[in-house]
């Protein structure tokens, strides 16, 4: 008899039903499906009805959870970093800041603490992309021996705003436009700019907005910062304040606007991939923690403030001293449970650390807490295994509450009491050895509501950092604000923002309006006069990563007849230092190589283009080639990969498609024959000298 073609795939333990449906049958109690109250339930293919052909009856308890429960699938998603992504990790302390804190985090060398790690971009919402020009969230939970700590930092070391009390008015300015539900996950649109032109405080973070941080390669290197700053209590409780620092392994490498903008077609979830990817084969991201200390007396003499969360440290004036790592080795199991349920609390902190009176900081310490309770519904949200602090047993006599899931035994659910002694029925009792406690920092005595004249210096630093930039860097950052502000629509705003430009340098500001084609308009008067600070090299990113095929991958487009032996030589060599190497087909399927072999696709062109890979081989035959001159795709997948700044290395045969490209010869274009060496130099970075070639930047 004949197989149906369904045969093949159904499981031994199948029996069609009645009408034809598939029924799966557990093979033991453990294996079934039940309620959420614990009953097995014997049908999960048919709701019950009146007869075969009747309405469904109320009476159906199977049915009306399973709906009733998918109904309420959905939480409120994060207001802001709504998209992210996570991984489980350890932090390993290795050197001891014992001299400045008491947190044994920080104290105890060698010893491995676990973490959660969850990366986001912040405007777009849970379903948007993953390559949006945006900043980059950078959430670490420690699980302590003594309480969670909670590093809640970013990609870049500054914010747009001084004061918490502007959050939701920046947030409202950069979301889609209340009016029209649009642009999703963009800053570049009218209120945004508006916002900006008329908050000259946000000058600073602009310029890093504007830079290539915001459109990273990989969230395996991206840099962290703790943007605010903290302190440190050492055991005689003398505070000592510090700025935190996490840097990739792999070195901070972005893509290219213009790739950024087509990955997000491409692949929206590029990002999340690549993380999970990488984790999954065993390639674990790595990132040293480095912190920036100084007394208070240090940072009194600095010429800005550093309770202005819009200023930096330079680590030429400070330098960041590495004390330890941090590794992410597992994926989480499961999406929601974690990535989407964990809940980062600013005020989370073990004794030994302690926060600063930055004004944004201060109105962080109200708002996660406040942001989870409408998100995870309840006041025990710290009781989902996520968020649950782990290795040190905690009790206090909080009670009771929706979704409260301890039982709580004895009577004494208050303190004071005379009940028994502490730790029996009396219940916990306060620690003021080990116990947490806050800096004796002097304050003023009056209640005031106004800015310190201290945050009145809004471009200098922004000057500093736009001067610290490489050439190409500077070229990028001034073409982003040419984009962002073609997309502005009101000509006030753009002539707003061009005029706080011109107070952060004239050449930059004369570029980006010759790329409006504008003319300059006078310079805004700032609150103070803005000084020239002296430049700081490493805020640098292109020179500074390593030259290295580890973390990348390299696409190879194959055709029937190709050279196997360059395919097998080409992936060997990447391989071999690291990398990895995925085959592109015009079929899935894959293709018969010269000699009759078959090789097996990862990806089928149109749906693999070359944006997605750091370097690209086109290994092809001559009618292969010939074939795909034919092919949008194939012309795309060379024309992008030169344009993108990319290796390019080409069998003989696939010349004629390169050409077609108009991909020229430079250094990075290389043919292979065996030796793939040649290949493997601009293949291990990006051919920055190609891009004035190939782009008109501002
Ligand atoms: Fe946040 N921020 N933020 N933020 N933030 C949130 O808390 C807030 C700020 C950052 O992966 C929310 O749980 C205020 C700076 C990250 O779950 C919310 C202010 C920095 C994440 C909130 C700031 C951050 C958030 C929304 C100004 C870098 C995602 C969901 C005073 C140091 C964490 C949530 C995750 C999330 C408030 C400014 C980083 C609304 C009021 C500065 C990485 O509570």
């Amino acid at each position: 008899m004949a197989r149906s073609p369904r045969d093949d795939t159904t499981p031994a333990n199948a029996k069609p039903g009645n009408g034809g449906e598939l029924h799966q049958t557990a093979s033991s109690p453990e294996a079934r499906i039940a309620t959420n109250h614990g009953v097995p339930v014997g049908d999960n293919q048919n709701s019950l009805k009146a007869g075969r052909r009747g309405p469904t009856l109320l009476e159906d308890f199977v049915l009306r959870e399973k709906i009733q429960h998918f109904d309420h699938e959905r939480i409120p998603e994060r207001i802001v970093h709504a998209r992210g992504s996570a991984a489980h990790g350890y932090f390993e302390l290795t050197e001891s800041l014992a001299e400045f804190s008491r947190a044994k985090v920080l104290t105890e060398v060698g010893v491995k603490t676990e973490l959660f790690t969850r990366f986001s971009t912040v405007a777009g919402g849970a379903g948007s992309v993953d390559t949006p020009r945006d900043v980059r969230g950078f959430a670490v939970k420690f699980y302590t021996k003594e309480g969670n700590w909670d590093l809640v930092g970013n990609n870049i070391p500054v914010f747009f705003i001084q004061d918490a009390i502007k959050f939701p008015d920046l947030i409202h300015a950069v979301k889609m436009e209340a009016d029209r539900g649009y642009p999703q996950a963009a800053s570049a649109h009218d209120t945004f700019w508006d916002f900006i032109g008329l908050m000259p405080e946000s000058t600073h973070m602009i310029m890093w907005a504007m830079s290539d941080r915001t459109i990273p390669r990989s969230l395996r290197m991206i840099e962290g910062f703790g943007v605010n700053t903290f302190r440190l209590l050492n055991d005689k409780d003398e505070p000592t304040l510090v700025k935190f620092h996490w840097r990739p392994k792999l070195g901070t490498q972005s893509t290219c606007w213009d790739e950024a903008v087509k990955i997000a077609g491409a692949d929206p979830d590029y990002h999340r991939r690549d993380l999970y990817e990488a984790i999954d084969k065993g390639d674990f991201p790595e990132w040293e923690f480095g912190v920036q200390l100084l007394s208070q007396a240090e940072a009194d003499a600095l010429p800005f403030d550093i309770l202005d969360a819009t200023k930096l440290i330079p680590e030429e004036l400070v330098p960041i001293r590495v004390i330890g790592r941090m590794v992410l080795n597992r994926n989480p199991d499961n999406f929601f449970a974690e990535t989407e349920q964990v809940a980062f609390l600013p005020t989370n902190m073990p004794p030994g650390i302690d926060v600063s009176e930055d004004p944004l900081l201060q109105g962080r310490l109200f708002s996660y807490q406040d942001t989870q309770l409408s998100r995870l519904g309840t006041v025990n949200f710290h009781q989902l295994p996520i968020n649950k602090a782990k290795g040190c047993p905690f009790q206090n006599l909080q009670r009771d509450g929706q979704m409260q899931t301890q039982v709580f035994k004895g009577r004494a659910n208050y303190e004071p009491n005379s009940l028994s002694e502490a730790g029996e029925d009396g219940g916990p009792r306060e620690d003021p050895v080990d116990g947490f406690r806050t800096a004796a920092v002097p304050v003023e005595e009056h209640k005031v509501r106004l800015r310190s004249e201290t945050f009145a210096d809004h471009y200098s630093h922004a000057r500093l950092f736009f001067r610290s930039q490489s050439k190409s860097e500077q070229a990028h950052l001034a073409s982003a604000l040419v984009f962002e502000l073609s997309k502005v629509t009101l000509e006030h705003v753009r002539n707003q923002v061009m005029s706080n430009l011109v107070n952060v340098d004239e050449t930059l500001a004369q570029r980006v309006a010759d790329g409006l084609a504008m003319p300059l308009p006078k310079a805004s008067k700032p609150a103070v006069p803005t000084v020239d600070l002296e430049p700081s090299p490493a805020l640098r990113i292109i020179g500074k990563y390593p030259e290295t095929l580890k973390g990348r991958s390299v696409g190879i487009l194959v055709s029937d007849g190709a050279d196997g032996a360059i395919v097998a030589a080409v992936k060997a060599a990447v391989e071999g230092e690291g990398g990895t190497v995925k085959i592109v087909a015009p079929k899935i399927g894959g293709v018969t190589l010269k000699g009759g072999k078959t090789l097996k696709a990862d990806g089928q062109l149109a749906g693999t283009p070359s944006v997605i890979f750091d370097a690209v081989a086109l290994v092809l035959s001559e009618p292969g080639c010939a074939a795909l001159l034919k092919e949008g795709a194939a012309i795309d997948f060379a024309k992008h990969a030169f344009g993108h700044l990319k290796a390019i290395g080409y069998s003989a045969e696939a010349k004629p498609l390169l050409d077609k490209a108009g991909v020229e010869p430079d250094e990075g274009i290389v043919e292979l024959d065996k030796a793939v060496d040649g290949f493997l130099a601009p293949a291990r970075t990006r051919q920055w000298a190609r891009e004035p070639g190939v782009r008109m930047l501002a």
